[in-house]
């Protein structure tokens, strides 16, 4: 990162703002986990996109659980990378912070990040298609068609598929959250996913500062205020020291 960049982003953090943070696939890339749209982001001959629909589950449930499972045994050795951690380093700094992810690996909290809106919900979580019950299950060697022990019913991930509409309360609190902030980092995502690729706009238009850190620029990117190229795990760590 530019010293300038730095000294602009230093000053922001250390004017005590009320910064909200939202990342994508792309902070735990350093991780090991795959993202989706780059050239690791594919499954079998599947694209996630394909699978990560509740018509792919009505259609054929086991093949959709199969695609979790391989994601939960690739995910579970994986550490947070030093990304991940110096975010949880600046939540406890900062007076007012916000932590928003799409992602569903669980690495920003194994990190020590307290305050998290998960938007896409968890792959540790599995809810029941029938009663509705979530629970936290992190087996590694879950039934090929997992059910419900209160009831009997098939288990699903309890994460957002494409086509479903997020949790209601989780939007509202990722909203307020994004339209009340003065300064926004928006780290590792490609901003294509809709309602979480508009957040920065939002925050743009109530008045905050927004930066961006990623790889290369994306079609958010020229509504920023700044857009930082490099990998999340140089870049972030950078602003820890920035902030005091
Ligand atoms: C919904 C959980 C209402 C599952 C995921 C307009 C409005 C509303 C909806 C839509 C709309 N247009 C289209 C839609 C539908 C759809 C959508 O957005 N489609 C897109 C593809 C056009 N949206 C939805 O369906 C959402 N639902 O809006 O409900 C509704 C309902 C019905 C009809 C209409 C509206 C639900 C979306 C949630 C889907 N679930 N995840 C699972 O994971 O299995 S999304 C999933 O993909 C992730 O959670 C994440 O959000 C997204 C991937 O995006 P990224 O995180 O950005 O990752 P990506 O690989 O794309 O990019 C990585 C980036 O990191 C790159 O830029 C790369 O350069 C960078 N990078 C890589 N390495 C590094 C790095 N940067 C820094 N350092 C590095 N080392
Ligand atoms: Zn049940």
């Amino acid at each position: 990162m530019t010293d300038t960049n730095l000294q602009i982003l230093r000053s922001r953090l250390q004017q005590g703002q009320d910064l909200v943070v939202l990342t994508g696939a792309g902070i735990s890339a350093e991780s090991g986990v795959p993202t989706f749209r780059g050239q690791d982001g594919l499954w079998r001959h599947y694209r996630a996109m394909d699978l990560a629909t509740p018509q792919a589950f009505g259609r054929d449930p086991r093949l959709v659980w199969e695609f979790y499972q391989w994601r939960r045994q690739l995910l579970a050795p994986l550490q947070p990378n030093p990304a991940h951690q110096a975010l949880a380093a600046l939540e406890a700094r900062l007076p007012r912070f916000t932590l928003i992810t799409q992602n569903i690996d669980g690495l920003h909290a194994l990190a020590g990040s307290r305050r998290i809106i998960e938007l896409h919900g968890n792959i540790w979580h599995l809810r029941c298609t029938g009663c509705g019950q979530v629970r936290e299950d992190r087996r590694l060697d879950l039934p090929p068609l997992p059910t419900c022990q209160a009831c009997g019913a098939l288990l699903r991930p309890h994460v957002v598929w494409f086509g479903e509409m997020l949790d209601p309360a989780v939007l509202a609190a990722a909203y307020a959250a994004v339209e009340t902030c003065d300064f926004m980092l928006i780290i590792g995502t490609s901003g294509l996913v809709q309602p979480a690729a508009s957040l920065g706009r939002l925050a743009k238009q109530r008045g905050a500062f927004v930066a961006e850190i990623n790889l290369e620029p994306t079609p958010q990117s020229d509504f920023y205020d700044l857009s930082l190229q490099g990998k999340a795990g140089d870049l972030v760590p950078q602003l820890l020291s920035a902030s005091g």
